[in-house]
């Protein structure tokens, strides 16, 4: 029997309740160590029933490859051979520990590496709500830096009000803006920084709807434009050839009594070609889209394929070896 909290943390997931690739991927490591720790079968079931809960979490939502692979990171534990559940239980519960330590010292680090790239007196825009890039801006605030911060409304969701008041609340100079605000406030800035969902293996970025046009606009105002990604958001799929799949989620959520005779679309994520991108920011350093594809080969350790792997469990995510 799948516990109920596992199945709660899905729902959660499903429903954006935990939103965020970063907090999908930390939330997913947990449901899986709840998981493992509340079985009560034997041994040659472990594996079948670990695989039924990953499956649920895997289906709540597409885009963010962070979740594939930090369930593939956990799931690599499960598949070694165990002389007893007690055993199989406690490696599942190290490596779900493990993933989510290395996810917050990475956030702590990109915090750290990015605010090297803030100055005093800039004016950064920001889309969505990303950890990452709160990360930074708030570690560069901390050091003394003085900036400015324009977040976007991000509809339909609205997730920049989140940015908006955690920024805030830092003490941070924030200005909310509609969307459609972007190209005329571009202008002024002198930066864009945003998170990702997954980073392809050509580097492009796919990241909350909106970000390609805002990557657009930075290009003809000539303003950089960063993303700041953990390297679990790189995708070793796409490496195989396969397209992030872009979630389209309920239209009730553009438009809510719907106008009767018009259809509703309601795509949740954009892609942003490489050439837009200066810079993503890891916690293995800085870095061109170019370099993407050697993250997910050199630093996660994925081989190129012959063939196109199906799914997280033909594909297992390292951490990489330095921590
Ligand atoms: P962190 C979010 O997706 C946004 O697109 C954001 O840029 C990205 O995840 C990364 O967020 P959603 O879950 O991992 O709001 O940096 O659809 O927090």
């Amino acid at each position: 029997m799948i516990p109920e909290e596992v199945i709660k943390i899905a729902d959660d997931i499903r429903e954006m309740r935990i939103r965020g690739a970063g907090r999908i991927a930390r939330a997913a490591a947990e449901a899986l160590m709840i998981a493992a720790k509340s079985y009560n079968g034997d041994l040659e079931d472990f594996a079948r029933y670990m695989e039924e809960v990953s499956e649920i979490l895997l289906s709540t939502r597409p885009t963010a490859v962070s979740l594939p692979n930090a369930i593939s990171y956990v799931m690599k534990a499960v598949r070694r051979r165990y002389g007893s559940v007690v055993e199989a239980v406690e490696a599942v519960v190290r490596a779900a520990m493990e993933f989510k330590e290395y996810s917050e010292k990475a956030l702590e680090l990109i915090g750290e590496i990015g605010s090297r790239m803030i100055e005093d007196g800039m004016t950064i825009i920001t889309h969505c709500n990303s950890s990452a890039v709160v990360s930074i801006l708030a570690k560069a605030w901390r050091e003394g830096k003085r900036f400015k911060v324009y977040a976007t409304e991000t509809r339909p969701r609205y997730q920049g009000y989140i940015t908006a008041r955690d920024l805030a609340s830092r003490g941070i100079s924030t200005t909310l803006i509609t969307d459609s605000a972007v190209a005329y406030i571009m202008r002024k800035a002198d930066l864009v920084l945003v998170g990702a969902d997954a980073i392809t293996s050509n580097g492009a970025l796919i990241n909350k709807i909106g970000t390609s046009q805002i990557a657009l606009t930075a290009k003809v105002y000539s303003v950089p434009f960063y993303v700041a990604a953990e390297t679990y958001k790189f995708s070793p799929y796409t490496l195989a050839g396969e397209a992030v799949e872009i979630e389209e989620r309920d239209p009730r959520e553009v438009l809510d009594p719907p106008i009767e005779g018009i259809e509703i679309r309601n795509p949740a994520f954009d892609a942003t070609p490489p050439e837009y991108i200066d810079a993503i920011i890891t916690e293995i350093g800085v870095i061109s889209p170019e370099m993407a594809i050697l993250v997910i080969t050199e630093f996660l350790g994925h081989r190129i394929v012959s063939e196109a792997p199906k799914g997280y469990e033909d594909s297992e995510t390292e951490l990489g070896s330095q921590y």
